[in-house]
Formats: C-alpha cells, sequence, structure tokens
C-alpha cells in the first residue's frame, strides 16, 4: 500500500515495499506525531507508509533495501519518547525554508574568468563538485537535520553545505531513494516443509546514480543485487531459478556446506549450463548459519560483474544465537561490494546514490560486508570502531576483534557491529582512494553512518 514513487522505471515491475523508514528507527508512539506534522508541510504521499509504520505487524512500510529492522523484542535504544516526538516531528520536511537560518556568509563574487558563479576564494571546480554530491546525496535529508542535532550543529552543518544558495537538491528527495534498491528479502512457498524460492534471471536496465545512463545489466528477479533470501539453520531449500538471458549461466550458493556436490552450480564440474529458457532447480540443507551469498559460477567474470549476485542469509536455529539476542543488534544492513562494469558500488549503486547507515544513539547495528567483486576493499569508519564478529560467516568467539579499516577479500564475508554512542554524520568508506573520490569529487564505495541523538522517522523525506 506504500510502494514507493516510482523514481525509476524500474521500481514500477520490483513490487517494492518497504517497512520501518531507517529501519528500525520507527518509533510508533512518535511517528504519529511527526507524521501529522510531515503530512501537514509536505501533502500527500505520507499516510500510507506512516500508518503502516505505526501498525504493530504491519511489513508494508519502508525499509531500505539494503537493511532489515529486528524483530520486537529487541532491545531499544535508550531515546526517550518525548525527545523522540521532538525529532521526528522536526524530521518532517521543510523545503530549504530552514535553512536560510544559517549563518552561511554571502560568497564573495567569482572572478569573471571562472566558469563557475558564486566561487568562493581558493575554490576550485572540483570543491563545487565535491559539494554537489552531498548535496545530492542529502537532498532534503539535509533540512530535516535541523530537529535532529539543534541548532547549533545545524547552523555548521548547512554552513557546509551553503545552504545559502538555497540550492535545488534541499528540496529534493536524497539520490538512493531515487534509484531502485536490491537486496529486499523475499519469502519463500513452503512445499511440504520445504522452502522454495522461485527467481528469473533477466537482462536489465541499471541506473548506477540518478544521472548516469543506465547500463545494459543482469539481475536476479530484476534487480541488482538479487533478492536477499533467509531461511532458518536446517532448512530445507529449493531454488528455482529460469533462465532468460540470451546465455547461458550457473547459480552458485557460496558458503553452503552442500550434501550432494551436484547443487553447487559449477558448470562443466557439478552440472551443465543452464540454457537459455531453461529452468534449473537447486536443492539443499541450509548449513551452516551466517552470512551467505549467491552469485553467477558460470563466465562469471562477466556475469557477477553485471549484477548476478545477492545475499543468502541463514539465521540460527538455536535463537539465543541470533544476533538480536546474543548481541543486542536492533537493525541490520547488508553491503555488497562489485568493482566491474558499474563501477565501484555498494548494492549497485556508488555516491552518492548509496544507502546511508541511519541509527538512533544507543543502538547497536549490524553490517554485513560480502565482496562480490575482483579487488580486496578495506572499509573504513570514521568515529568508531567496528566490532568483527564473524567472517565467512563463520563466528568468531573469543578470536573478536575490533578494527577502523577491515579487508575484505573477494569471496569473503564479515560482520560486524557498531554500538553507536556518539551522534554525528560519519563518513563510511573504502580506504583505496581511487575507489571514493576522483575530480568530480567522491563517487563509488562511500557512504555515512548517521547517528541520530534520538529516534527519527525519515519516511517522509523519501518520497
Ligand atoms: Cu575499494
Amino acid at each position: 500500500m506504500d510502494t514507493v514513487t516510482p523514481q525509476d522505471p524500474q521500481t514500477t515491475s520490483q513490487s517494492v515495499t518497504h517497512a520501518g523508514g531507517p529501519a528500525g528507527l520507527v518509533d510508533a508512539a512518535v511517528t504519529r506525531r511527526g507524521f501529522l506534522r510531515g503530512a501537514a508541510l509536505a501533502g500527500t504521499g505520507l499516510v500510507a507508509a506512516t500508518v503502516a509504520a505505526c501498525t504493530p505487524g504491519a511489513s508494508q512500510a519502508w525499509e531500505f533495501a539494503t537493511s532489515r529492522p529486528l524483530p520486537s523484542g529487541s532491545p531499544a535504544p535508550a531515546a526517550s519518547a518525548a525527545a523522540s516526538a521532538s525529532a521526528a516531528a522536526s524530521a518532517a520536511p521543510s523545503p530549504s525554508a530552514g535553512m536560510n537560518m544559517s549563518p552561511t556568509p554571502a560568497p564573495s563574487a567569482a572572478p569573471s574568468s571562472s566558469p563557475v558563479a558564486n566561487m568562493p576564494p581558493g575554490w576550485s571546480e572540483h570543491d563545487i563538485n565535491a559539494r554537489q554530491v552531498v548535496r545530492r546525496y542529502l537532498g532534503k535529508i539535509a533540512p530535516a537535520l535541523k530537529g535532529v542535532y539543534g541548532d547549533a550543529a545545524f547552523a555548521k552543518l548547512a554552513d557546509i553545505l551553503g545552504a545559502g544558495d538555497n540550492y535545488p537538491e534541499l528540496a529534493a528527495v536524497p539520490e538512493f531513494a531515487q534509484v531502485t534498491q536490491g537486496n529486499k528479502e523475499i519469502r519463500p512457498k513452503i512445499v511440504n516443509g520445504v522452502k522454495v524460492f522461485e527467481l528469473t534471471i533477466d537482462e536489465i536496465d541499471h541506473k548506477i546514480d540518478a544521472l548516469k545512463a543506465p547500463l545494459k545489466a543482469l539481475g536476479y528477479n530484476k534487480i541488482w543485487p538479487g533478492p536477499q533470501l533467509r531461511v532458518t539453520e536446517g532448512d530445507k531449500v529449493r531454488a528455482i531459478f529460469t533462465n532468460n538471458l540470451k546465455e547461458t549461466t550457473g547459480v552458485h550458493f557460496h558458503g553452503v556446506a552442500f550434501e550432494d556436490f551436484f547443487q553447487d552450480g559449477v558448470p562443466f564440474i557439478t552440472q551443465k549450463p543452464i540454457a537459455p529458457g531453461e529452468t534449473f532447480t537447486y536443492e539443499f540443507t541450509a548449513t551452516p548459519h551466517g552470512s551467505l551469498m549467491y552469485h553467477s559460477h558460470h563466465n562469471a567474470t562477466d556475469q557477477v560483474g553485471r549484477g548476478l549476485l545477492a545475499a543468502f542469509i541463514v539465521d540460527p536455529k538455536d535463537p539465543a544465537e541470533s544476533y538480536a539476542k546474543k548481541y543486542g543488534v536492533t537493525q541490520e544492513y547488508t553491503w555488497i561490494s562489485n568493482d566491474s562494469v558499474g563501477g565501484f558500488t555498494i548494492n549497485g549503486h556508488g555516491f552518492p546514490a548509496v544507502v546511508p547507515i541511519v541509527a538512533a544513539k544507543g543502538e547497536k547495528v549490524l553490517v554485513r560486508f560480502m565482496n562480490e567483486g575482483i579487488m580486496m576493499h578495506p572499509w573504513h569508519l570514521h568515529g568508531y570502531r567496528m566490532r568483527v564478529v564473524a567472517r565467512d560467516g563463520a563466528r568468531l568467539g573469543s578470536a573478536e576483534f575490533y578494527a577502523d579499516t577491515l579487508g575484505v577479500n573477494p569471496g569473503e564475508r564479515y560482520d560486524v557491529i557498531l554500538d553507536v554512542d556518539r551522534p554525528g554524520v560519519w563518513a563510511f568508506h573504502c580506504h583505496i582512494l581511487p575507489h571514493v573520490e576522483g575530480t568530480e569529487g567522491m563517487f563509488g564505495m562511500v557512504s555515512t553512518l548517521i547517528v541520530t541523538p534520538t529516534k527519527v522517522n525519515l519516511t517522509p523525506l523519501l518520497t
């Protein structure tokens, strides 16, 4: 009932449903008040999303593609309801007006030879470009931060962004919400106790960001990354793939301990390739638990690089071992990286179309890094250390460690927990610098961790 306003033609065919805002940030009591304010300011389109978010058990509200709210019963952050209400209300969109309260100094006149108007002294076009991509990344989240961080911090942020220019992105949907986001969990059919997933393998047009021309790409169920498949350790799984490509392929579930090696998905080692128009069924028991993947294992340099990659999450059979119960995790994100035809991407998008991680002070956020590329990427989080709790799905136990930079090799997965206790907007990026920054400013493998003092509902800002 609250499918996202199609900003991208692909969206309409994806049956995109969304739950929970920067998932888990929705505080039911708070959201309703935030919504009233948001609706008054922003008009239509908010009712369904917010009501769904407020309804216990509703599953149709917005969910960032890469994130997943954890079941109720997860520990709640320490934020007080009253403070949350205030923040949520203030986070409702207020197109750029609030930004003009900032003490932005008037830009000096640009030299007549400059191609850029209002160039501050000492700046080059690089600075203008670098600022512009961040303006696109935040869109109308930027003015809403006034209600999140308070007047003093907001004045600094507004000055940094040059909000005094009253630039158009202040009223625009942030770029990550303008493109189709993959990695949405799909539910299996249960047939005689077997969890059955039916997927297609398709040619697609895929946008790395909202401005670049679409790429000729590939997708499971027409999306890159493909749907997240999620089961419980010990489940019987049947994954049925129909190949709608003009070329052959094969699908490998990466990390599964197959009993029958003919389910391993490697053409000419364990099966013949899946020909165009054919359907192939993989059947196995989901073990071990952890962060696993599925991807093409045929002509894979090309096919994975064009988008045939996705997450396969196997939850522990023992509920006491879940991240929510054992570690107090309140929400989770999955970052699948790639570095081929689409450039340097997180979940199929480069900055500024990458989804930010949004969490309230006191939350514990799980990030599952999955490297589906051909290069190592050292993920670096500013302001925090990541608690590294699992590698390739296997819990590290007494070998857990902390890192602010974590190299993830091709094929590897790392699960990390962010214990966020200091509000702010913190950069989170690959630290191989050519993967993240160029003459046009930041691009590629960059996002942020946005830690808010209290829970906020950003849902109204995303349409
Ligand atoms: Cu990198």
